[in-house]
């Protein structure tokens, strides 16, 4: 019998280099090798993520493939399988389902549970992180990390610590001391433009945002601000919503489109697609901003969600760069046969632009053809100005 005061017991699930360890798994040939995965050297595009082998010649998911391949120049490139990982994904949620009910996915290899009333099956935490590692490893023959807490944002944030392959029990009390010494930077939600502006107050450990004034904090960023001081305590009750790691600050435009019925053909998804990329691409001539990272979301009629994103290696606002990037990002993530419910479009990694139309940096238009397009988009734009949004659409892949 579990001997615990906590009132809640949150475990968060967070497998290991995810989709590089389900290629390991299947092609036992890449045993020992740096991996990569994401495509092929010399595409365009960026990791989705590699092996912990790569990490050590400091590729991260996010890196252009062509800066992995100077840095590990003997990595072995694997196009991304979004068919095959989600499917990895479902039966891992089958797994962690057999331990209780309340299982979150927050997103393809990550997940809470919510372990209170089954606290009595275990007779420690330590082993009860154990037990669920067992499990994945016994349905998918993959490892994953565990994070126990008395709340989702610190289950969340103590999981990296015995990363990989490791179970990690923290209290708030613990939480606490372990991270005072570290940069704010190290507190999942707080992003680069927020820890700059805490380092302008003086704030640059957590341990000095667990004492600094709450009034300060909130009349400096608003209903942010007590939410900062909640981070560093480990008193924060929200779940931190973001896909990939930690959670990204960065300004980001973008449209979903919940269906009346969940559809599973493609036609209705793509023209779907080629709608909302025209709408953010829209938003974002409207705010003067160019992106760089496409993010489409998923969500399937059972309600798990998931996130693909690329990154062009120059900033656009055109509605066809944008459509085609998440036609790339669905036909790597969707699993094929499934019905769709919820579909979104997003673009972040924004800068400000003089000029909505100022020249695009797209290898495929360049010179006159860039002026071109950007007197065709300004046209297109003009007569939405006067007739509403419905009436031009984007026509196809440019
Ligand atoms: P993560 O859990 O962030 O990374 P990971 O599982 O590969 O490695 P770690 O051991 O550090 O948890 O993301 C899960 C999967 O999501 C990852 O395997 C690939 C995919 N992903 C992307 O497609 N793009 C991204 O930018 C990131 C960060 C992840
Ligand atoms: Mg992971």
């Amino acid at each position: 019998m579990l001997n615990c005061e906590w009132n809640n017991i949150i475990v968060h699930i967070d497998m290991d280099a995810f989709f590089a360890q389900i290629e390991e798994r299947d092609q036992p040939w890449l045993k020992g090798k740096p991996v990569i995965i994401g495509g092929l050297p010399g595409q365009r595009g960026v990791a989705s993520t590699c092996n912990y082998q790569a990490r050590k010649y400091g590729v991260h998911a996010g890196m252009p493939l062509w800066e992995c391949q100077r840095l590990c120049p003997n990595g072995v490139f694997i196009r991304t399988q979004g068919g095959k990982y989600s499917f990895v994904s479902i039966q891992v949620l089958g797994v962690l389902r057999k331990f209780c009910d309340e299982v979150k996915m927050a997103s393809i290899d990550e997940a809470y549970m919510d372990m209170t009333n089954h606290r009595r099956l275990f007779s420690d935490l330590q082993n009860m992180g154990e037990a669920i590692k067992r499990g994945v490893w016994e349905k998918v023959k993959l490892t994953c990390s565990v994070g126990i807490a008395p709340n989702k944002y610190v289950a969340k944030m103590c999981v990296g610590e015995n990363k990989p392959d490791g179970v990690t029990v923290m209290s708030l009390d613990e939480y606490r001391k372990k991270f005072a010494p570290r940069p704010v930077s190290a507190l999942i939600g707080v992003g680069e433009s927020t820890e700059k502006s805490l380092n302008r107050l003086g704030i640059s450990t957590v341990g000095q945002l667990q004492n600094f004034p709450e009034k300060i904090l909130k009349a400096l960023f608003g209903i942010y601000g007590p939410r900062l001081k909640e981070m560093a305590n480990g008193e924060y009750q929200g779940t931190v919503s973001n896909p990939y790691g930690k959670a990204r600050e960065d300004k980001s435009m973008g449209h979903e489109r919940t269906f009346s019925e969940d559809v599973n053909d493609g036609e209705t998804i793509i023209s779907t697609l080629l709608r909302l990329s025209g709408k953010a691409a829209r938003r974002l001539r409207q705010g003067n901003y160019q992106g760089k990272r496409v993010t489409l979301k998923l969500r399937y009629s059972d309600f798990t969600t998931f996130t693909h994103q690329t990154s062009l290696n120059y900033f656009t606002n055109d509605e066809g760069e944008i459509f085609r990037e998440a036609v790339k990002c669905w036909e790597e993530a969707y699993s094929v046969g499934k019905a769709v419910r919820l579909i979104g479009v997003r673009v972040s990694q924004l800068r400000k632009t003089a000029d909505s139309y100022s020249t695009f940096q797209g290898d495929l238009f360049k010179g006159r053809t860039a002026l071109k397009k950007n007197l065709v988009l300004k046209a297109a734009d003009a007569i939405r100005d006067k007739y509403g949004e419905g009436v031009l659409y984007y026509g196809g892949v440019g």
